[in-house]
């Protein structure tokens, strides 16, 4: 009656190269480093590693902006390094996707070097419109601030960059282009890679007529009604599925879709098969926007509005689409930060909590580097410990053009940079946390000695090894990849509680989000129909109890997951 694919039994580990492990001493994290951590995430339990971007790129956006598609980035090793990675994996049984970000490369790819030069068939590859009264083509602000037009002398017309200017848009309308990448990610699924994450995937498409969007405070207009989730995307979607992967067994394809709704995403997901597996949604993540939607804020997220939309996306999704779940990767700050209580209390119990609440969700985990360790954001304190394009230009667009005050703008950052996601990973207690023997490209988070790997492995109340349970557990119990789901209380503040029904089953979680005690009532009396009620999990006991009590009291951030049959 049902018919399981690997994909949704499976986990994902994400690793940000540049940060996970340093072999060389450069400071500088590489496929060599990556290779000798292979067993460590064998050991976690994951089944999918997701490599972010490793190609020939000049790091205006840390490879985000590739200028190579079938090269290796210098920094981080050689094609040779490439394959014994791949073959070291699949040894271990671990599949490889990689980052496929088609959506735009780099200013110093050969395609728009004669794009530029007008130089065919390449000339139409990119973008590019005349300006209008002098001035760029439209109004649209890009997602790293000011215009997402520049002028080309050379060209003598504009070019579209919806992210930053070293990083613009390839032009989807043109079937050459396309035919170049589609042959381009055959190659790499030739080589044995296992499948693609497609950065900004639902971006591809555009208006033709570019329209002026709705201006925000910085005078600048907003692209999103005109650039994503248009239909368009979803024909080239199709026609990219059909040429690249529909013939292969064993492929794994996670499109990034930031502004889908679960009505897009039942399209760009659907178990049809004839787009892709499933999507990274953004509607969780962006709830602690300002209130004009820009990301830079200080707020926290709210619990009632976090469970809304996970609830929605549950039940909308149920039966037609797959999702995937995560609290972090590179783009995000630290969960445990984030929603939990990273003071040392509190810091154990939280993480645990989170990733409880997340993984007996339906959907396929991802696990982002340091995540399992329960990594906490960084303490920035000026504008001279960031590295990311993003929140640099922010800020000086914040405090120079919207005067909004400095200390207040790096508040905003600390709580939202994404630079909190790749500060290096924490392996040891010896210096820079065993990520380098030489200088790190970013600053190790002074916790290192308390938060790190080897003090967790062998630690039985370790946030390591708790994931490594939520992992195991996942395989063992087909309710929590394939039950429904249903909220429990959805006017409570402080406790998320959720049933997942599957065919004699039931499963009840329950996640408090706060530091205190929380009454609330079991599931057995409301569900006499099931007899015997175990504990499968629990952050503050080993579990394996039998379930009884009528009423129960959460211990602060306490998690526990009940199965009922
Ligand atoms: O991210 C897409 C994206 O929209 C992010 O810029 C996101 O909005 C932002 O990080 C949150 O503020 C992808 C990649 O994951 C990101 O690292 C790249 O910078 C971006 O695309 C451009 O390739
Ligand atoms: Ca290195």
């Amino acid at each position: 009656d049902h018919n399981e694919h690997w994909w949704q039994k499976s986990v994902v580990y994400q690793i940000y190269p540049r940060s996970f492990m340093d072999s060389n001493g450069d400071g500088i994290g590489d496929l060599q480093g990556i290779i000798s951590k292979l067993d460590y995430l064998r050991n976690l339990g994951v089944d999918v590693i997701w490599l972010s971007p490793f190609y020939a790129s000049p790091n205006a956006d840390n490879g985000y902006d590739i200028s190579d598609y079938q090269k290796i980035m210098e920094e981080f090793g050689t094609m040779e390094d490439f394959d014994e990675l791949l073959k070291e994996a699949h040894q271990r049984n671990l599949k490889i996707i990689i980052d496929m970000v088609v959506n735009h490369s780099s200013d110093e790819h050969e395609w728009f070097k004669k794009s530029k030069a007008g130089i065919e068939p390449y000339r139409n590859y990119y973008i590019w419109r005349k300006g209008v009264d002098g001035k760029e083509p439209n109004n649209w602000r890009s997602n790293f601030s000011g215009s997402a037009w520049t002028y080309s002398e050379e060209r003598q017309e504009y070019y579209l960059h919806l992210f930053h200017k070293k990083q613009p848009e390839l032009n989807w309308q043109c079937a050459e282009l396309r035919n170049e990448i589609y042959r381009m990610m055959n190659w790499w699924l030739d080589k044995g890679v296992d499948g693609f994450r497609l950065d900004v995937i639902n971006y591809i498409g555009k208006n033709p007529e570019f329209p002026d969007g709705v201006i925000g405070k910085d005078g600048l207009g907003d692209f999103v009604p005109y650039a994503v989730n248009l239909p368009i995307s979803h024909d080239y979607i199709k026609e990219m599925n059909s040429q690249v992967w529909h013939n292969r067994e064993g492929i794994l394809t996670v499109g990034e879709t930031p502004f889908a709704s679960t009505d897009d995403a039942v399209q760009y997901s659907c178990l049809d098969n004839t787009e892709l597996n499933m999507v990274f949604q953004f509607e969780h993540m962006d709830l602690d926007n300002a209130e004009d939607g820009s990301k830079w804020s200080d707020r926290r997220i709210p619990l009632l509005e976090l469970k809304r939309s996970f609830s929605n996306w549950q039940r909308k999704l149920y039966g037609k689409a797959w999702n995937s779940l995560y609290w972090c990767n590179h783009d995000q700050p630290r969960v445990v930060s984030r929603l939990g209580n990273d003071t040392d209390t509190w810091w154990n119990k939280s993480a645990k909590m989170l990733a409880t609440c997340l993984h007996f969700m339906q959907g396929t985990p991802y696990v982002y580097q340091g995540e399992e360790l329960g990594m906490t954001n960084y303490p920035f304190s000026d504008i001279r410990d960031f590295r990311d394009v993003e929140s640099i230009n922010a800020y000086h667009e914040y405090t120079e053009t919207l005067h909004v005050d400095s200390d207040k703008m790096i508040s905003y950052l600390r709580n939202k940079s994404r630079d909190n996601a790749r500060t290096p990973m924490q392996w040891d207690e010896t210096d820079e946390a065993g990520f380098t023997t030489g200088v790190p490209w970013m600053p190790v988070n002074p916790n290192y000695k308390v938060i790190n790997a080897a003090a967790q492995i062998g630690d039985e109340d370790s946030v390591y090894n708790y994931y490594r349970k939520l992992i195991s557990l996942r395989k063992e119990h087909p309710i929590i990849v394939n039950g429904d789901f249903e909220l429990v209380g959805e006017d409570d503040a402080d406790v998320f509680v959720y049933l997942r029904h599957w065919k004699d089953q039931i499963l009840w979680v329950a996640c408090n989000f706060t530091d205190r005690m929380q009454k609330i009532v079991s599931p057995s009396s409301n569900h006499a129909e099931y007899r015997k009620w175990h504990v499968i999990c629990d952050n503050y006991s080993p579990s394996g109890d039998a379930f009884e009590k009528d009423q129960i009291e959460l211990q602060p951030y306490e998690a526990v997951a009940v199965l009922g049959n």
